[in-house]
Order: structure tokens, then sequence, then C-alpha cells
């Protein structure tokens, strides 16, 4: 009988020695204060995951921008996200855009759709950029009710290169900005003046989230495009502009919404990121570009 015993103890102290552990990384917190999981690669099992969604015939909206010269970066966005995001699953991408005529034929899988829906040119980019959280929350409100069951809200000038799928999922779910993981609260470009809506009060918050990327279940994400909408109307009566626009509201609405599930940086990586060393895979990526080619003026 205490054969067993000894093999169980022996077994013990090889995983001590070599540390491995049952699952999960040392090396980068993977869970927040509040209990929230952050997804890296080696905190879970795909086959295992994808298995339990599987059963769940889920639909995952997809949000994208494309006006003005940005329709260049469709083609690479929409054939890259086949092959690497939500393979399997039903995916619905909503498109908008001010020139339907150029958007690009691109091959989509079985139960993949493709919505596009027109908008009218801005000329200001902060329009563009801030006018996304009303036509978001329209298109849940008034279209998403019986169609998806959660929501991604991505940039498009980026590209999938690794795997995006059901491990994402979450009521309300943040990616961290690839610039501000692992660095102090007070390099974190919160808006800092008190008369913005999207104000965070020195040593205030958690992390530094992207507003490339963000996503979660169809009513925690209503409720987030419509809370920053408010109070980016509210700042707009006031003649203040939030220093990072809605990146700076999103940030405040995750301050005192928390997310329940966090995105590691392998969700949206940017070519000068700091925190390369624990990145082991890029899934998705700013590309490189001109700004002064692809932006209006
Ligand atoms: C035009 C002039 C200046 C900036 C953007 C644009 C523009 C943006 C445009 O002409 N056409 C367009 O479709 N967009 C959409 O807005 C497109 O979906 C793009 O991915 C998104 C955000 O603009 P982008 O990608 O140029 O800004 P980034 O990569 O510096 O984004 C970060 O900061 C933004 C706010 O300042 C947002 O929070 C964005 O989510 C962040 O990633
Ligand atoms: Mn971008």
């Amino acid at each position: 009988c205490s054969v067993p015993i000894f093999l169980f103890v022996l077994f013990i102290c090889f995983c001590t020695v070599y540390h491995i552990p049952p699952h999960g990384r040392t090396d980068v917190a993977s869970v927040t204060p509040w209990l929230a999981p952050i997804v890296w690669e080696g905190t879970f099992d795909s086959t295992l995951i994808d298995s339990i969604y599987k059963q769940q015939n889920i639909t995952v909206a997809t949000t994208l921008f494309a006006l003005g010269k940005y329709t260049r970066f469709l083609k690479d966005f929409l054939e890259s996200a086949e092959e690497h995001y939500f393979v399997g699953f039903r995916v619905h991408y909503y498109l908008f855009t001010d020139l339907p005529e150029a958007i690009p034929n691109v091959k989509l899988g079985q139960e993949r759709y493709l919505t596009v829906k027109k908008v009218p040119s801005l000329n200001r980019w902060q329009d563009i950029s801030m006018g996304r959280m009303e036509i978001l929350k329209k298109l849940i409100e008034n279209e998403l009710a019986n169609e998806a069951d959660y929501i991604f809200c991505l940039d498009v000038d980026t590209k999938f290169y690794g795997r995006w799928s059901v491990e994402t999922l979450g009521h309300l779910v943040g990616v961290i900005h690839p610039w501000f993981f692992n660095v102090p609260r007070f390099i974190f470009t919160y808006e800092h003046r008190r008369e913005s809506q999207a104000y965070i009060p020195a040593g205030e918050g958690d992390y530094y989230f992207t507003g490339a990327a963000f996503g979660g279940s169809l009513k925690d994400v209503q409720n987030l495009t419509k809370t920053c909408r408010e109070q980016m109307n509210i700042d707009a009566a006031n003649s203040i502009e939030a220093i990072w626009h809605e990146e700076s509201h999103l940030n405040k609405y995750f301050l005192y919404n928390k997310p329940s599930k966090l995105l590691s940086p392998e969700y949206l990586w940017r070519d000068i990121s700091m925190s390369a060393g624990q990145v082991k895979i890029i899934r998705f990526s700013h590309v490189a570009k001109n700004n002064a080619e692809v932006r209006p003026n």
C-alpha cells in the first residue's frame, strides 16, 4: 500500500522541481484583483473550450468601420479573420463604410456573413472615431437582439496572425493596450482633466485598455456604447474632447464597470511594444500604416 503513496510523492516532487503547474502561467498575472481571468497563451485548453461552446450554437457579431482610405485594410483583415477568428463558429461581420463600392470581394466560409452598411463621410477624424459608439449602440438596439449572442468591435487597420476564438468570450471584455502592460499606473494615458467626463483621478485605474478592441454580451456592450456616447456628448457640450477620444471614455467605463474578462496584449499587438518578453504569440495586431497616406488632410 505504501508503493502508490511513494509514487505519488515522487510525482509531486517531480512537478515541483520542474515547475509544472497543472495549467496556467507563472510569469504573468492571469487574474485581476477582482478575479477576472486575463487570457494568455497557456492559460486555457483550446480543444476543451471549443467543445464547451460548440454545444451552444452561438453567433458572434463583429463590427468594423472603414471610411475613406481605410477600406484598403479590409482585404487583409477579412482574409486573416477567416483563417484565425472564431473558426468553426458563426460570425456576422457588420461593416460600416462611406464607400460600399470599395469593399473587396472576400470569400467567406460556411456560417460566416457580411452586412455592409453605408454611413455618411465625416471630415474630422475624431468624429469618425467617436461616432462609432453611437452607431454601435443603434446597431445593438435595433438589429442584433435576436441575431447575435456576443459582439466584438475592432479597429480595421489590423490583421490576425493567430487564434482568436471562444476563449475570449465573456460578459464584458477589454484588451490590455500593448504599450501599457507592466508599466506603472502613472504612465497610463488616462484623461486627467477634471472637466472631462473621462476624468480618472491620479492613483486610480487598474489597467490601460485599448480602444481598438472590446466586446462582450450584447447587453453589456449596449450599456458600454450608450454610456460612452452620453459621456462624449456631455464633453462636446462643454467644448472638451478627451485626450484619447473614445479610448479615454472606454477606460473610464471599465474603471467603474469592471470587465469580466481581460485579454492580454497577444490580442492586440503593435509594432513597438514593451512587453515582448511575455508575449509568446501574436494573435491580432495593428498593421504598420502611413498616417499621412490614409488619413484625410
Ligand atoms: C482618419 C484620420 C485620422 C484617424 C483615423 C481616421 C479614420 C479612422 C478614417 O479615415 N477611416 C476610418 O475608417 N477610421 C476608423 O477608425 C477605422 O476603423 C480605424 O481602425 C478606427 C480608429 O482609427 P485609427 O485606427 O487610425 O486610430 P489608431 O490606430 O491610432 O487608434 C487608437 O486611437 C483611436 C482614438 O484616438 C481609437 O480609440 C482606436 O480605437 C485606437 O486603436
Ligand atoms: Mn487603429
